[in-house]
């Protein structure tokens, strides 16, 4: 009796010490828009918060509760955010994607975004409906963890963007990107690229110290290579997962990742250093004379000293040799999941429609929304919830059973690498080719193909790597593995947004009747849907008499 006591008390004591240390941390954004010039060459409209821009970086502690009430101050243009890489896990319903889980926020709407933070390390949030973060509307967002294994060594927490940087609005570069004039779907070719927003920041250091330089990729499109003239660094998170210290030269970030290194400081202090960042050129169909690839910022030692331009000894970025993050072994230690339960084959390709215009495909499917969005099919469906067919043919769903082992085996049929993202979730690498590095782009410009064979594959490694978003490169395939430990519907999609645009995207519908037992739907959601006339019942075409009568859903261009 006496113990039993002892051990209630002292599990209150460790659920206080856990909650009563949590806060809630309230931010009030209201979108508008302001006019800025982060690249000195074009002043242009951006999606601003509360008349600023650069956004506000989201900075909170594990455990707080974060509450983000977010009004449309826009009068042209619906919204809604997406805190990528959070998990939402029991609040579906604050995860972003506009007619995934929620309903498009329309100007003079507001949705209040309310979550647990019971995770740690680098994010970022960013507009989810249509194409509206490359105008702006992204930013970091920052997950203090006091109890980091490394915590003891850092002198300083320094946070660190970089995007590609377009002058013209979204919508206009749309037209001419979707468009029979383009049946290759070549991307918009970027007019800059920015770091923090804004170019040559200076960070100042102080010798023998060392710091966690936080860095994240915010942009479009494009991939950034970077390094430091002089030093190396350890890495010791990506995408919000701890990973083994591991020193490392060069890093290849595609958009939407995230890696933090540990730098450690000379001991002199009479020279700065350029802090490099060069766009993967690879990406580009073509190279405009006036565009300037790479970026110098400076780890700053001497604020009096010269600031050097990056010493740039290569003929071309194919040339840098990027660290493997295959190779990032999870601080975790979480062993690689068992043989899968359902495993998903898709294949990739990029393709001319009917209509001359050139869409993304998974097994020739290009997403299309549905009328309904997918989580409040869910919620109006009963036990129909499990049958994927409600949720309608083009926006690609499958319907995961609560706790089952997922692997998704992407083969790449097109001649570009794409950086994967899934909502809800990190996930496991178990095999990618070809292997990173040198040899990640072999097949950009061949014929050749390969794809995965089960029955013939390198060894899975023991330990594998984890983050939520990871590359597939050109003609070659990965192979992924998660538990659907977290009942919702998860948008999974290529984080290059003129891709999502071409519809490279599916929809996991993970355990749908839990889900039906854990979320209920606050009215002002739902109210968003009525500002913006959309049905909150009824399946992917807004049929809510016959959930698996389709007629009238939303379709893709026929190929
Ligand atoms: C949002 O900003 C706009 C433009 O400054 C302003 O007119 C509006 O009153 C603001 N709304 C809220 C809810 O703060
Ligand atoms: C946020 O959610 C919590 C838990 O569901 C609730 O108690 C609280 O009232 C909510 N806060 C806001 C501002 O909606
Ligand atoms: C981009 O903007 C410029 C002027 O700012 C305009 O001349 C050009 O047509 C625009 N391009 C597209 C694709 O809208
Ligand atoms: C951009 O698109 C808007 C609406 O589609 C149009 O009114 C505007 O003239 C376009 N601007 C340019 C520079 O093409
Ligand atoms: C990058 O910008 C953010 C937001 O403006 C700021 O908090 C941060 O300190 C900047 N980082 C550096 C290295 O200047
Ligand atoms: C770096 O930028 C300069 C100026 O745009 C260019 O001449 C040089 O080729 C670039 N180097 C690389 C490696 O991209
Ligand atoms: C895609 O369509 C082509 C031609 O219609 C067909 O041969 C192929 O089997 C389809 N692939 C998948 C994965 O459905
Ligand atoms: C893969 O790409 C090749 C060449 O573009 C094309 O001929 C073939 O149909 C594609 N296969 C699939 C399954 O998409
Ligand atoms: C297995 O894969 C390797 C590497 O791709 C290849 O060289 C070999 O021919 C394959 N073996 C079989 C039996 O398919
Ligand atoms: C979600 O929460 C459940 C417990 O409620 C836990 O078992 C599961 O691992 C969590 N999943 C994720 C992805 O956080
Ligand atoms: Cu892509």
């Amino acid at each position: 009796m006496a113990f039993t006591m002892r051990l209630l008390v002292g599990i209150a004591a460790a659920l206080c010490f856990q909650l009563c240390q949590a806060k809630i941390v309230t931010y009030d954004f209201n979108l508008t828009w302001v006019t800025a010039n982060p690249d000195g060459l074009h002043e242009r409209k951006v999606l601003g918060i509360n008349g600023q821009w650069p956004l506000p970086v989201i900075e909170v502690e594990k455990g707080d509760q974060l509450v983000v009430n977010m009004h449309n101050g826009l009068e042209d243009k619906k919204s809604s955010i997406h805190f990528h890489g959070m998990y939402q896990n029991g609040t579906n319903n604050m995860d972003g994607p506009s007619m995934v889980t929620q309903c498009p926020v329309m100007p003079g709407s507001s949705y209040t975004y309310n979550f647990t933070v019971n995770q740690v390390g680098t994010y970022w949030y960013h507009c989810h409906t249509d194409w509206c973060y490359p105008d702006g509307q992204r930013q970091a967002l920052i997950v203090r963890d006091k109890d980091a294994y490394f915590a003891g060594e850092i002198d300083g927490d320094i946070t660190l963007t970089m995007s590609d940087w377009y002058h013209n609005m979204t919508e206009n570069l749309s037209h001419s990107f979707l468009s029979p004039s383009n049946p290759d779907g070549d991307e918009p070719v970027p007019n800059a690229f920015l770091s923090n927003d804004t170019l040559s920041t200076s960070i100042p250091v102080e010798t023998s110290k060392t710091y966690m330089l936080r860095l994240v990729n915010i942009g479009t499109f494009v991939s950034q290579y970077f390094y430091i003239e002089g030093h190396s660094f350890r890495i010791v998170e990506i995408d919000g997962v701890y990973t083994e210290p591991t020193e490392a030269n060069i890093l290849y970030i595609a958009v939407a990742q995230r890696y933090s290194i540990l730098v450690t400081t000379k001991s002199t202090a009479d020279k700065n250093f350029p802090i490099v960042t060069v766009a993967d050129a690879q990406l580009l169909d073509s190279i405009p004379d006036t565009l300037r690839l790479n970026q110098t910022n400076w780890l700053e030692y001497d604020a009096e000293a010269a600031h050097p331009q990056a010493d740039l000894n290569i003929k071309s970025s194919t040339q840098l040799d990027p660290f493997d993050d295959t190779k990032l072994y999870a601080y975790d230690k979480m062993e690689l999941l068992p043989e899968p339960d359902i495993s998903i084959t898709v294949n990739v390709a990029m393709q001319e429609a009917s209509n001359g215009e050139g869409y993304a495909y998974f097994n020739n499917i290009s997403y299309v929304k549905p009328k309904v969005p997918t989580l409040y099919s869910v919620l109006s469906s009963g036990d129909l919830a499990t049958n994927p067919e409600v949720y309608g043919t083009d926006t690609h769903p499958y319907v995961l059973g609560h706790n089952q082992v997922v692997e998704i085996v992407l083969n790449n049929n097109d001649t570009g690498a794409h950086p994967f993202h899934l909502h809800g979730h990190n996930f496991q690498l178990v095999d990618r080719f070809p292997a990173y590095g040198k040899h990640f782009f072999d097949y950009a410009d061949t014929d050749y193909r390969v794809t995965y064979d089960p029955s013939n594959h390198t060894a899975f490694p023991k330990v594998p790597a984890r983050r939520d978003t990871f590359i597939v490169p050109p003609q070659g395939y990965f192979v992924i593995r998660f538990v659907a430990d977290n009942p919702g519907v998860w948008f999974f999609h290529c984080h290059i947004d003129w891709h999502l645009m071409q519809g490279l995207a599916m929809t996991m519908i993970e355990a749908p009747l839990q889900i039906q037992e854990k979320i209920s739907i606050p009215q002002q959601q739902y109210d968003v849907c009525d500002a913006a006339g959309i049905a909150t019942e009824g399946n992917a075409a807004g049929n809510t008499k016959d959930y698996l009568d389709l007629s009238g859903q939303n379709a893709q261009v026929p190929l």
